[in-house]
């Protein structure tokens, strides 16, 4: 049995990595009966048909599984946003964090277009996520500035290029790798049109063990399902607080000797991020009246 990793799904076949060929394979019988789904990103077994033909026989234990896109053993997100055009939504841009942190894949921020925007918009951007201990890397798919750094961030992971339409995913996955060769769209096209210029889900080589993946943009997001009382832990620059507040069971709200709203006047929690974590929280006690 060969042992590859699935890169994408298509009209009942899975082309699968083997030894750095690429193999159309089918699905043995049983997977349909079991309903268990292969999605791409998984580590299969496959015994050889044909030339370069197979079937899965056997679907690895995966170590983490994303809803959207549907990509499993994915280690790494990378969010980007544009700096400008469009202009960064940062409520989108937390509520994507809170999805990264619940499924426990360590997000990484990519400022992208810094050519559109003045120095000054990018250091504000950059100074509110770094401080609250995000990674953050400013490129441009146009100038070519920080692709170098983001190339050596993909080296050895599986990453995921998340974000809204318009941001440049797919323009900066050309600017790495030309080879690629993604579709990419103009703004107003996008707007213009309702739709996303990126649609199906494929595993890009960058070089061997190195994956990426294009992802469609969105341009609303549901909170994931956390209990309210766990949302403060999804916002890392909250944890060293948590366990100062006067009262156990603490929402960081208005409750008398909050630890987390002294780390604000500090000046090491950042008022959006907590306006947003404050809205978040609605949103779930909503939810949780609801159902
Ligand atoms: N000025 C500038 N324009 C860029 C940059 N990166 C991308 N663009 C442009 O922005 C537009 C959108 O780029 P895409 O790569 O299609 O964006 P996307 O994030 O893949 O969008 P979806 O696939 O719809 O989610 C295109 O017209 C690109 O040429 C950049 O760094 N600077
Ligand atoms: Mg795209
Ligand atoms: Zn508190």
């Amino acid at each position: 049995m060969l042992l590859g990793v699935v890169v994408k799904a298509y009209s009942g076949f899975y082309y699968v990595k083997i030894n750095n060929t690429l193999w159309e394979c089918r699905l043995r019988g049983k997977f349909r009966l079991t309903k268990q789904n292969v999605l791409a990103g998984d580590m299969v077994k496959v015994k050889e048909t044909g030339l370069q033909t197979g079937v899965i026989e056997e679907i690895l234990p995966r170590r983490t599984e994303l809803e959207r896109p549907p990509v499993a053993n994915v280690d790494q997100v990378l969010i980007v946003f544009a700096c400008a055009d469009p202009e960064p939504q940062s409520e989108l841009l937390d509520r994507m964090l809170v999805h990264g942190e619940a499924a426990g894949l360590g997000p990484i921020i990519c400022f992208n277009k810094v050519d559109l925007a003045d120095g000054k918009t990018v250091q504000n951007l950059t100074d509110e996520y770094r401080l609250a201990g995000y990674t953050v890397m400013l490129t441009s798919a146009i100038t070519g500035v920080g692709i170098e750094q983001l190339r050596r961030r993909l080296q050895g992971h599986l990453t995921v290029f998340a974000g809204p339409s318009g941001a440049g995913k797919s323009s900066l996955l050309n600017s790495i790798n030309p080879d690629f060769r993604l579709k990419t769209g103009t703004v107003s096209e996008k707007i213009g049109r309702g739709r996303h210029t990126t649609r199906h889900t494929e595993l890009f080589e960058l070089e061997p063990g190195s994956f990426v993946v294009d992802s469609p943009g969105f341009s609303s997001l549901y909170l994931p399902q956390i209990e309210k009382q766990y949302l403060a832990e999804m916002f890392p620059e909250f944890l060293p607080y948590l366990d100062s507040c006067r009262f156990t069971g603490c929402l960081h709200r208005a409750e008398p000797d909050c630890a987390v709203k002294q780390g604000i006047e500090e000046g090491k929690v950042g008022r959006e991020r907590h306006t947003h974590y404050l809205l978040f929280l609605e949103e779930l006690i909503d939810r949780e009246r609801r159902y």
